[in-house]
């Protein structure tokens, strides 16, 4: 019998998924590593390797389908799945309500809202029949406070939260942990995907020091090695300079 727990990281190809991969990696976690582009989850692969079982899944959490054919598709020494990280997702444009982009807002509820359901209902039916697991959902700051052009992505993590709340209610039966980890700004591809690439994705970590992908990580692997009584259920961490939302300490 394999004694190592298994978990799977949604959005594993950067940021603050790849970072919670390497803290499990490093712990002796197996790995099945999600996201889209093939070239980062084979040298994740590649490098975690020597560290730990790792399995990849390619797939777009908007679809349907092929999440749940991804998630059907693992190998037997991976399919129980203790830890489940709903990490995948981003802010797609910063724009007000009555300017933004309907492209935009589907790619945040999809991906954000509708994406981590998919993997959450491929994942559930295998944690409640075995009665152990650890889902921790990741939300954000943005889903506590809102704050302005902010609209759509602070409704998805809004979402994000009650789902988890929502999660633990009702897999309490089932001796399941469920967490939300709440971070606010975290310096990773994040604002690259927001802004499209555009120039002023390069001062959103300017003038101060942000929140880590690895600080979250941290956090991430301190919910899931607690004692089996013990569940954290939820954590708002910001970095130092950041009070709110709206309020950050810059340098400048
Ligand atoms: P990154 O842009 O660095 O990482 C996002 C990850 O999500 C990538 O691995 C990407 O992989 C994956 N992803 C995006 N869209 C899809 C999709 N349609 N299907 C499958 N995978 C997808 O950002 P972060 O690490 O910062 O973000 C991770 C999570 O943390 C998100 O949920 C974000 O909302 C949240 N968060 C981020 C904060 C920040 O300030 N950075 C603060 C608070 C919360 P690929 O492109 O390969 O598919
Ligand atoms: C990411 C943090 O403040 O950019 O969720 O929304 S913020």
């Amino acid at each position: 019998m394999n004694e190592k727990k298994v978990a799977l990281i949604t959005g594993a190809t950067s940021g603050i998924g790849k970072a919670t991969a390497e803290a499990f990696a490093k712990h002796g976690i197996n790995l099945v590593l999600c996201g889209r582009r093939q070239q980062r989850l084979d040298s994740i692969e590649k490098a975690l390797s020597k560290q730990t079982d790792v399995h990849t899944l390619n797939f777009d959490v908007r679809d349907r389908e092929k999440t749940l054919e991804a998630i059907a598709s693992l190998p037997k020494e991976f399919q129980d799945i203790d830890i489940l990280i709903n990490n995948a997702g981003n802010a797609h444009g910063l724009d007000p309500i009555q300017t933004g982009s309907l492209d935009d807002w589907d790619a945040m509820m999809d991906i954000n809202v509708k994406g981590l359901l998919y993997v959450s209902k491929a994942i559930i039916p295998g944690m409640t029949e075995r009665k152990v697991g650890h889902i921790i959902n990741i939300g954000s700051s943005a889903g506590k406070e809102v704050y302005p052009k902010g609209n759509v992505y602070c409704g998805s993590k809004h979402a994000v939260l009650a789902i988890t709340e929502g999660m633990r209610i009702d897999l309490n039966p089932f001796g399941i942990k469920v967490t939300a980890i709440n971070p606010g700004l975290v310096e990773t591809e994040f604002s690259e995907v927001r802004f499209k690439g555009g120039k002023q994705a390069e001062g959103v970590y300017k003038g101060y020091k942000a929140l880590q992908a690895e600080d979250v990580a941290e956090v991430i692997y301190f919910a899931v090695s607690r004692p089996a009584h013990v569940n954290i259920a939820d954590v708002l961490m910001f970095c130092t300079a950041q009070a709110s939302s709206t309020v950050v300490k810059k340098e400048i």
